[in-house]
């Protein structure tokens, strides 16, 4: 008997060494110490044994299965503390790896540009105010002095949704609903879009706008010239020269275009100046009477400037770009540069 079980002890040795995973070490626990284990023939084989022996025996037994429970504990925690290693290093993190890069996104040139020029003119005391893109005939024409048949009002310049509803071809309609509410004295930007049936190299079917106003009591010619001129410096570089040339817009009279001198040739005359040495950069004038009588100012009482810009138009000049179109496209590779 005690020969049997050391026997059934070494088997017991043997099956556990070629058990490498817990489910076939869960299997051997089952046959050797299971109900209808081999160890359980032993117990049941107790009872045929005579008297006296019964309790040695009994003991052997025990220790038998002691001792095997002891293996297969050992071998338990031998497997798991080997798959605990493996975990280990198959997870191992090197911390002194790179990073992986993110770029964070930025602002779109034309808004920059737009921020820039609204805080050059907020610094001078202008207020901003907004309004619709979809309009009314009244206020994008009529009450600008732009009469029934001037060729801005041509149906290849205009988006019209009905005949007199359309969609703002520039942003002046939000100084004449402006004026309408306020009294003067009052200066207002106006940034926005606005659109108009036009696509080429310069022009896009919706572009960037920022007008202004300045009305009061006594506002000159001369606070036209010294606001733009401080607009232009403060844009294009306090040494960027400056001129107003004569213009003509139905809205204001007398009117002015304003150039500075050539940010590529430097006044020398290239491609992109035409020869001429100058750029445009925006429009201007006092404001005419016909516009301050449409709004409620009494014109012998009050006078102002206006100007517009196209912010794309500023933004092409400020950093040498000759496709509009680019601003639209938003290819990273051109939109991260700025
Ligand atoms: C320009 C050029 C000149 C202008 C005029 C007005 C208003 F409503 F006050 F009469 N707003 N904007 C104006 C004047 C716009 O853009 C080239």
């Amino acid at each position: 008997m005690k020969e049997k079980l050391e026997q059934l002890s070494a088997e017991v040795e043997r099956a556990l060494a070629t058990a490498e995973d817990e489910d076939r070490i869960v299997k051997v626990r089952t046959q050797f110490l299971g109900r209808k284990g081999k160890l359980a023939l032993f117990i049941k084989q107790l009872g045929t044994l005579p008297e006296k022996e019964r309790p040695i025996v009994g003991q052997l037994i025990n220790q038998t299965k002691n001792s095997i429970e002891q293996q297969i504990d050992q071998k338990l925690k031998t497997i798991s503390e080997k798959k605990k290693k493996e975990i280990l290093q198959k997870e191992t993190l090197d911390i002194t790896l790179p990073g992986r890069r993110f770029s964070p996104g930025k602002k779109h040139p034309i808004t920059q540009v737009a921020s820039e020029i609204i805080t050059i003119f907020t610094a001078m005391g202008f207020q901003i105010a907004e309004g619709p893109e979809v309009e009314l005939d009244f206020y994008n024409f009529e009450a600008l002095n732009i009469p029934r048949d001037h060729p801005a009002r041509d149906m290849h310049d205009t988006f019209y949704i009905t005949e007199e509803v359309l969609l703002r071809t520039h942003t002046s309609p939000v100084q004449i609903r402006t004026m309408e509410k306020l009294k003067p004295p009052v200066s207002i930007i106006s940034p926005g879009k606005a659109y108009r049936r036009d696509s080429d190299v310069s022009h896009t079917p919706m572009f960037h706008q920022i007008e202004g106003f300045m009305v009061g009591e006594a506002i000159s010619f001369s606070h036209l010239k010294g606001v733009l001129t401080v607009f232009a410096h403060q844009m294009f570089g306090e040494n960027s020269a400056v001129r107003f040339r004569p213009s003509f817009f139905p809205f204001t009279e007398p009117s002015a275009e304003v150039d500075i001198k050539c940010v590529i040739c430097k006044g020398e005359g290239c491609r992109v100046c035409s020869g001429s040495g100058w750029l445009e950069i925006l429009g201007s004038g006092m404001v005419h009477p016909a516009v301050f009588k449409m709004v409620g100012y009494d014109p012998q009482k009050v006078s102002g400037f206006a100007f517009g810009m196209g912010i794309e138009r500023i933004a092409m000049l400020k950093y040498g770009i000759d496709d509009i179109r680019l601003f639209f496209e938003n290819d990273v590779r051109f939109l991260q540069q700025f």
